[in-house]
């Protein structure tokens, strides 16, 4: 039977931090996949994780089985922070999920349950959101609704985009931080999507993966808030992956906002059900991780100044880019608007591979960069790049 099977295509990201490693120049630069980095190139563990982790390794008295839900002191102490007092703690439901892209994979499974035939998506976005949706029978709508030129999300576009889909279709926001492209509505414009998810009944999925990396952590919320605190029904998937630095611990949550409390605990059974049939239960470490520093005072305190550390160098880092202003067809200006670790230049796959071979810089095809993959020195042999480019 598996002669039936057709050659997949390699995730072109991945395969780009093989490419990097094997690359002997000295001074090569990953732009590659999204993770944060320090100046030097590193990806450290964070010091209040270290300090947690030390406090899990001489406390935990057993590993035995949690259950579907995972860690429920994670789910209540990351609801707190995350959801705050846009919902009443009656009206939403959550558990544990191995990372963001696991609580993707319910809210598409639950959606599909529940006979969602659609979800809207503003085009480009996350490589993974389309598949994810599409495997589990949620035909994803795509809006294309971002300029690279200019650097802008067209609100107009999306809100237009949006006529076509029927009462009770889904639609993806990404919370912050927008990945591919780095650019997020304003509050307005937040507002005026949610007014219109409410207008025309649609049930709003927030992915809310790079919360403290865009302007703070409370105002990186603000929108997915203004959204839950707007409709009846909601989804938010959640990722600890970046913000605590825990990636392949693989670390998140969903939440889901229901009209009332009943209705929620007929949620939270078919999302523990979906559940059981994909993992059976989350890996805990990372959420053990993650509920001690948030039980914690002074360890919450320690992460909050270390991210926002982090939160600082992608600012500083996209304010030197644009210093560069336009070179070729290139406006890096624009970069200075953007929050967080993406931004996506107007650069063809021959540009992108040009840079590669001539330069040694690594991007993703698309023209995506990472902003955390640069640093003092690396922005400027990337100005010098493009600008020998458009001398090219
Ligand atoms: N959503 C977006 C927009 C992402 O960029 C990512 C990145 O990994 C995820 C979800 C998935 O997060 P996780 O690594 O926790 O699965
Ligand atoms: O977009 C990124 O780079 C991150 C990390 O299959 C990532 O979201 C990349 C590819 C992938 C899973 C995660």
């Amino acid at each position: 039977r598996f002669a039936t099977l057709t050659r997949q295509p390699d995730d072109p990201l991945l395969k780009i931090i093989g490419q990097h490693a094997a690359d002997p120049r000295p001074d090569k630069i990953d732009l590659g996949v999204g993770v944060f980095r320090d100046e030097e190139g590193r990806t450290p563990v964070m010091t209040a994780v270290k300090a947690a982790e030390a406090r899990l390794l001489e406390t935990q008295a057993s590993k035995s089985y949690l259950g579907p839900e995972g860690d429920t002191g994670f789910v209540q102490a990351l609801g707190r922070i995350v959801i705050g007092d846009a919902v009443p703690s009656d009206r939403y439901v959550g558990l544990q999920t191995p990372g963001g892209t696991g609580a993707l994979r319910l809210t598409a499974e639950l959606l599909a349950r529940a006979g969602v035939a659609r979800i809207w998506i503003g085009s480009p976005s996350w490589a993974n959101h389309a598949p994810i949706y599409r495997q589990a029978g949620v035909e994803p709508a795509m809006i294309p609704c971002y300029d690279l030129t200019s650097q802008t999300f067209d609100l107009e576009g999306f809100l237009a985009g949006l006529n076509g889909a029927a009462e009770g279709d889904a639609v993806l926001l990404h919370g912050c931080c927008h990945n591919p492209i780095g650019i997020d509505p304003d509050a307005a414009g937040w507002a005026a999507i949610a007014e219109r998810v409410v207008a025309q009944k649609l049930i709003p999925v927030v992915d809310l993966a790079y919360q403290g990396l865009g302007d703070g952590f409370d105002s990186d919320a603000a929108g997915a808030r203004a959204i839950l605190a707007a409709v009846p029904e909601a989804l938010l998937a959640y990722s600890c992956d970046k913000n605590f630095g825990l990636y392949r611990e693989r670390t998140g949550a969903l939440f889901a906002i229901t009209p009332d409390a009943d209705a929620g605990a007929v949620v939270l059974s078919n999302l523990l059900a979906l559940a059981r049939a994909n993992w059976s239960m989350p890996p805990d470490h990372g959420a053990a991780i993650v509920r001690i520093i948030l039980e914690d005072e002074t360890l919450t305190a320690e992460w909050r100044d270390e991210l926002e550390t982090m939160r600082q160098r992608l600012e500083s880092l996209r304010a030197m880019l644009a210093e560069g202003g336009r070179i070729g067809t290139v406006d890096l200006g624009a970069v200075a608007h953007g929050k967080g670790m993406f931004a996506t230049l107007p650069l063809s796959p021959a540009q992108v591979e040009w840079l590669r071979d001539r330069h040694a810089i690594y991007m993703a095809g698309s023209g995506r960069i990472n902003i955390a993959g640069f640093n003092v020195a690396a922005v400027g042999r990337f100005h010098d790049a493009l600008r020998d480019m458009a001398a090219n």
